[in-house]
């Protein structure tokens, strides 16, 4: 069975407050192992599709705004049980309710501004990875990451 994989995006105010490292460290140092990343700004349109299951939410049109607002930095983490283990790095949407160790637990204070994004199931997780990565994903051969659970 392939291993599991779950998409990660670093936000805009994550990647201006120079959090992409830090994020980039804590997945690595966890035991878990990057698949794809890149750089880039999105169009409304793309962060439409994304966000598509809150398009009903009232936040919806300022959480695409804030999307788009700057560069993005979209990844992809393979390893056992990431997506639950990704969101357990992540905390907990609303900033209030973070622990401190989880990612907005120690850097976001308000909900539409909470660093970034982890995929909630392994079946969203397969969507979002072919939307944001058409292109495909780095592979790894089995001897170079045999001690990754
Ligand atoms: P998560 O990102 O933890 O999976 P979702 O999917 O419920 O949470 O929400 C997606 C994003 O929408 C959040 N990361 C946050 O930026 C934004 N968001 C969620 N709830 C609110 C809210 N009440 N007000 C403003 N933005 C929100």
């Amino acid at each position: 069975m392939a291993a599991e994989q779950t998409f990660i995006m670093i936000k805009p105010d994550g990647v201006q407050r120079g959090l992409i490292g830090e994020v980039i460290s804590r997945f690595e140092k966890k035991g878990f192992y990057l698949k794809a990343m890149k750089l880039q700004n999105v169009e409304k349109s793309f962060a439409e599709q994304h966000y598509a299951d809150l398009s009903s939410k009232p936040f919806f049109g300022g959480l695409v705004e804030y999307i788009v607002s700057g560069p993005v930095v979209a990844m992809v983490w393979e390893g056992k049980s990431v997506v639950a283990t990704g969101r357990k790095i992540i905390g907990a949407t609303n900033p209030l309710a973070s622990e401190p160790g989880t990612i907005r637990g120690d850097f976001a204070v308000d909900i539409g501004r909470n660093v970034i994004h982890g995929s909630d199931s392994v079946e969203n997780a397969r969507k979002e990875i072919a939307l944001w990565f058409p292109e495909g994903l780095a592979e790894w051969s089995s001897s170079q990451h045999c001690w990754v659970y």
